[in-house]
């Protein structure tokens, strides 16, 4: 049995420059469930020209983001006419919660559940050639004999409930990893420590994931897996890289225990703010950068975004991590409602506070999320590949042109960024 494990990748603006590149580690999971159960199988990836061999698949797996929606089903459609037998799998977190969109005749199965397992089972099931209708997680797309026809079975919905034993296999990754950058950094490799998120922000998609169940991180397990990888840096993708102070403390004794890494993950500023005296020992375990979702200077859109946190405490956040010489990426969300003035306020703040790297996203209503419900019948687009955090997909307060401008002008600053340089010097 053959099995294609491909990432479905759309262009976006963000893309072209490709300030981030990194392994595609969820198809790197699911290889270490094939090579487990010995089912020859091969990743796929355009980014780093990893193409399909000259076989016949018996099973393609698709995975992509939302920006990615069409091109998944329109690469499903090619291949169940290149090759009638196969049979089409697509999952990944986009598809957990949109499942629906993917209910069409040339696909054989839909994962609204990330558990690996189940994954497992069902190569498993279609291996040994045993028909099992419904399956928990899994939407079936299967012949009814009374119908005479094919009609989805919705599956039970599943969650994870605990860490899975499954390690993903870096073959891929060790190829590609001269590659792969986080901006100036080179060498990065990707880890993933919990499931879900256990904040509430309205915006954030995270949080949906896996029913809303947080699974946190078995910090042993992390540091255990990063030794076993040759790579300069680690970026912990979870989104948060801890939720309290004996998380941190946790971090702090395992990492001091194994040689330095050097790790990039993502911080809360309250919680920043909350263990200042914490950071040079973090520094000190490895945490090389930390990426802080400030979204906005502004505490009322802060309160309209459920985030917790206050727009007053980010100067304090910023020139404590300067301090201790921890590397910073600043993320913001411009409101399509912002006037210039809006726009001013928070250029002035980025330059006031001396930040050296940020990104803005415009308010973008991600399917699946409290934000969407609020909003979608405001919707200007439904245009998946518009859903890039780049586009207005919500009407603007300013003239649109005027609004592009004023939100490309807030990056301007970013050219004065040493880190930056090195970046576009080394590519
Ligand atoms: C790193 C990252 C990236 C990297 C790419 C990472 C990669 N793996 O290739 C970069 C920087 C390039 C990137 C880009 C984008 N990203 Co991004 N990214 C992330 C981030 C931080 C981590 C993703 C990751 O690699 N996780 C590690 C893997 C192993 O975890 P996982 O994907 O959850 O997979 C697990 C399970 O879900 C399951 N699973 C996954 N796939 C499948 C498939 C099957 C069949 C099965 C059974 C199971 C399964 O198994 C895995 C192991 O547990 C997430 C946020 C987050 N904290 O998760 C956002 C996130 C995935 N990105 C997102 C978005 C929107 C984008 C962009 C479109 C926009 C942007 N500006 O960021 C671009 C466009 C990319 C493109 N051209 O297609 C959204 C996706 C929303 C959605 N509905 O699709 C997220 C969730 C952020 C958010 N909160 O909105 N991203």
């Amino acid at each position: 049995m053959i099995v294609f494990l491909k990432k479905v990748r759309t262009k976006t603006i963000f893309s072209r420059f490709e300030p981030v590149k990194v392994e595609p580690l969820e198809l790197e999971y699911l290889k270490g469930v094939l090579e487990d159960i010995n089912v020859e199988n091969h990743i796929v990836d355009e980014l780093y020209s990893l193409k399909e061999p000259k076989v016949v698949p018996d099973i393609v797996v698709l995975t992509g983001y939302n920006v990615s929606e069409g091109k998944i089903i329109e690469e499903a459609k090619k291949y169940k006419e290149n090759f009638p037998k196969v049979k089409i799998i697509i999952g990944g977190v986009h598809v957990q919660l949109n499942s629906n969109k993917f209910h069409k005749e040339y696909v054989d199965y839909v994962f609204t559940s990330q558990r690996l397992n189940s994954f497992k089972n069902l190569i498993e099931s279609i291996r040994d050639g045993k028909r099992k209708a419904i399956l928990k997680g899994i939407d079936s797309n299967i012949y009814n004999e009374n119908l005479k026809k094919k009609e989805w079975n919705i599956g039970e919905n599943e969650f994870v409930n605990q860490q899975e034993e499954i390690i993903p296999d870096r073959t891929t990754f060790h190829r590609i990893l001269n590659k792969t950058r986080f901006l100036e950094k080179r060498r990065v490799a990707l880890i993933k420590g919990s499931i879900g998120c256990n904040y509430k922000c309205s915006f954030c998609y995270c949080k949906e994931l896996n029913g809303g169940h947080y699974i946190p991180s078995d910090y042993d397990k992390i540091a255990m897996e990063i030794e076993s990888i040759d790579s300069d840096f680690f970026w912990i993708v979870d989104d948060v890289l801890f939720s309290n102070r004996r998380d941190a403390l946790r971090f702090i004794d395992t990492f001091k225990k194994i040689k330095l890494k050097k790790i990039i993950g993502y911080l809360r500023s309250d919680f920043i703010l909350e263990n200042l005296d914490l950071l040079t020992k973090l520094k000190e375990a490895g945490l090389t950068e930390v990426i802080v979702g400030f979204e906005t200077n502004n505490n009322e859109e802060l309160k309209g975004y459920e985030k917790t946190t206050d727009s007053l405490d980010y100067p304090k956040v910023i020139s404590s991590l300067k301090k201790e010489k921890i590397d910073l990426s600043a993320l913001f969300i411009v409101n399509p409602d912002y006037r210039l003035k809006d726009f001013k306020k928070l250029g002035q703040f980025i330059k006031e506070n001396k930040i050296e790297v940020f990104t803005i996203s415009i308010l973008t209503p991600i399917r699946g999320t409290k934000t969407y419900e609020l909003l979608k019948n405001d919707l200007t687009t439904k245009d998946p590949k518009k859903f890039d955090f780049l586009h207005l997909v919500l009407p603007s307060k300013l003239p649109r042109l005027l609004f592009y401008l004023a939100f490309y002008g807030l990056h301007l600053r970013l050219i004065t960024s040493k880190r930056i340089w090195k970046y576009i010097l080394k590519k």
